[in-house]
């Protein structure tokens, strides 16, 4: 049974009434944001790592520009969202601490490595495909700061993909190795890729309750059926062929079909088993311990103009 204010609350939400901070929340809406919102924040956090690692040998100086600001943009959407998730009362520290202990998620995509320059155009075409796929409905899901933070995130994530698709586009318009670099980079990312919108329906445990609150406006699977029939097309016009024997057109559906997906990698790479898992949260760690001066230096920066204001 809904008490009086769960049930005005769900109403609102029935009414596409924005949920704003001050608002009354059920407590468990403002767990599932906070743990939503924070997953996706440490995402943009972590997912820096595989890209950072190809700037210095990035094959030009305009490609080298390019993934540098791509790069610095993940670090914006991940202060976007860590200030989202502070406007619901957590503590951006803390939820980060949570994170470097292994102890909160990050996108199950970026525990993969980046072997080649190719990887960097197909994290651009099929990660970033994938994100603004999952992205675009988050811009009108029913906790305003959220779906407001969402709206510039995607505006540069659709920038992201073209760069990575141009990438792929000069690679496989180039010498029989670069294409062949284009395929073997495809051959590693699609899967992944694809598990990226999560477990199927019918494994999801978060979906019911997010879907009537409206935080999720569609299902893993339809996300990731969008991102199908999306992506085939693109990897034909590249030339490339999809790592599945079993994808086939569905004409009376209009829809790609694939085959089985390999859920037990999928919860392999979740539960910190995947490939870079532990390399990344080392990275992750270092840098935040070697940052310590210079948190340091800003908070007394910071106290000591405060001072100067009061006197
Ligand atoms: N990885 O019940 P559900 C980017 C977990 S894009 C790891 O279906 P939910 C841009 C899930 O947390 C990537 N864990 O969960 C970029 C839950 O575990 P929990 C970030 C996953 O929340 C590009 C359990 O499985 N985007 O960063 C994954 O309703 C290039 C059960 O799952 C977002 O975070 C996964 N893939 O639906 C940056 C988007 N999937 O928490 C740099 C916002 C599921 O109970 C370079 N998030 N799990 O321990 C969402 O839309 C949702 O949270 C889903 C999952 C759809 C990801």
């Amino acid at each position: 049974e809904l008490s009086a204010e769960e049930r005005a609350f769900q109403e609102a939400i029935d009414a596409d009434i924005k949920v704003e901070p001050r608002d009354w929340m059920p407590a468990a809406y403002r767990k599932t944001l906070t743990r939503q919102i924070a997953q996706h924040a440490h995402s943009e956090v972590v997912g820096m790592l595989p890209e950072g690692n190809w700037i210095s040998r990035a094959p030009s100086l305009k490609r080298k520009c390019v993934l540098l600001a791509k790069v610095q943009d993940e670090a914006g959407h991940a202060q976007y969202l860590y200030g989202a998730v502070e406007t619901l009362g957590a503590s951006r520290d803390a939820l980060y601490e949570d994170m470097l202990a292994g102890r909160m998620k990050y996108s199950s995509i970026f525990n993969y490595p980046t072997l080649s320059w190719a990887d960097i155009g197909t994290i651009g075409w099929l990660v970033d495909g994938a994100a603004i796929i999952n992205q675009i409905p988050l811009c009108r899901c029913s906790y305003g700061p959220y779906a407001r933070a969402m709206v510039r995130i995607c505006k540069e994530e659709s920038f992201h993909q073209r760069q990575g698709f141009d990438i792929m586009v000069s690679l496989c318009k180039g010498t029989p190795a670069q294409k062949q670099m284009a395929q073997d980079a495809l051959n590693r990312w699609w899967w992944p890729a694809v598990m990226m919108f999560g477990p199927p329906d019918g494994e999801s445990v978060h979906s019911a309750q997010s879907a009537a609150w409206k935080i999720k406006l569609f299902s893993n699977d339809e996300l990731r059926q969008k991102f199908i029939d999306q992506t085939v097309p693109q990897a034909r016009h590249l030339g490339l062929t999809i790592p599945d024997a079993d994808l086939a057109f569905d004409a009376a559906s209009g829809h790609w079909r694939i085959g089985a997906i390999d859920w037990s990698e999928f919860y392999r790479v979740i539960k910190g088993e995947g490939p870079c898992n532990v390399e990344r949260l080392a990275a992750r760690n270092k840098a935040w311990d070697e940052g310590a001066w210079v948190r340091e230096a800003a908070l007394a920066h910071a106290a000591k103009r405060a001072k100067r204001s009061i006197g």
